[in-house]
């Protein structure tokens, strides 16, 4: 086996060793108020918060380390236009029917409205200028943005996921970027969800099939590897 290669599961990836930080970005999903802080949507729909708060540090610590060895880092936002044109009717009313409307106010501001409060990316993981921030009204990260054109022009091949929730807005993403031909790697410690089991399905899914997805490594054996 030729390359370099993260000791991963279910194969040592990426799948060619072609690593490097000019292929290779991490994608730091939704680090948000609303899904990791006091008073935003997670909180408000009565979920734990100390498992979407889990991977704030593993996080921080793999930033600084693809920072510093000049990879690119892509960050995402999930909320909506403060007219709502892009929410669909659908998607309010069954955040509405458990108490935490999209849209509606809350103690960080209008629940997944881009530019209140709680839509903020939290501090600890702030974007530093010039990194790609991604905004979008859906749980993919394909969905509506231009998140494939800047991979492209990048000439990006290889996705490292990163983020919250495990289950929903991360997994959807790999499905995503691994159809459009991207080789993904998800970091467990580095993603959490609003409920353990789904954490551990959703890393489970993916090694289905020789690596239906890509492949999941913990952040430790990612960062030995670059
Ligand atoms: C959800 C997300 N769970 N970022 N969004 O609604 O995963």
């Amino acid at each position: 086996m030729t390359g370099r290669h993260v000791v991963a599961d279910p194969y040592p990836w990426p799948w060619n060793g072609d690593l490097r930080p000019a292929n290779t970005a991490l994608v730091i999903i939704d680090m948000q108020t609303d899904f990791c802080g006091k008073g935003g949507y997670v909180d408000t729909m009565g979920y734990d918060l100390s498992l979407t708060r889990a991977p704030i540090e593993p996080i921080r610590t793999l930033l600084a380390a693809m920072r510093a060895k000049g990879y690119h880092i892509i960050h995402t936002r999930e909320g909506h236009r403060p007219d709502l044109a892009d929410l669909p009717a659908n998607k309010r009313w069954r955040s509405q029917r458990i108490g935490a409307g999209i849209g509606d106010p809350g103690p960080c501001g209008r629940i997944l409205v881009r530019g209140e409060p709680g839509w903020d990316i939290i501090p600890e993981l702030a974007p530093q200028d010039g990194e790609v921030i991604i905004d979008k009204p859906g749980k993919g990260s394909f969905c509506a943005t231009d998140l494939e054109l800047i991979l492209n022009l990048r000439g990006i091949r290889n996705i490292v996921l990163t983020g919250i929730t495990t289950d929903v807005c991360v997994h959807t993403t790999m499905r995503e970027g691994n159809d459009r031909g991207f080789e993904c790697i998800l970091l467990e410690d580095c993603c959490g969800a609003t409920d353990r089991g789904n954490h551990d399905a959703a890393l489970k899914m993916i090694k289905m099939q020789g690596g239906v997805f890509g492949a999941v490594a913990t952040s430790a054996d990612f960062l030995k590897a670059i």
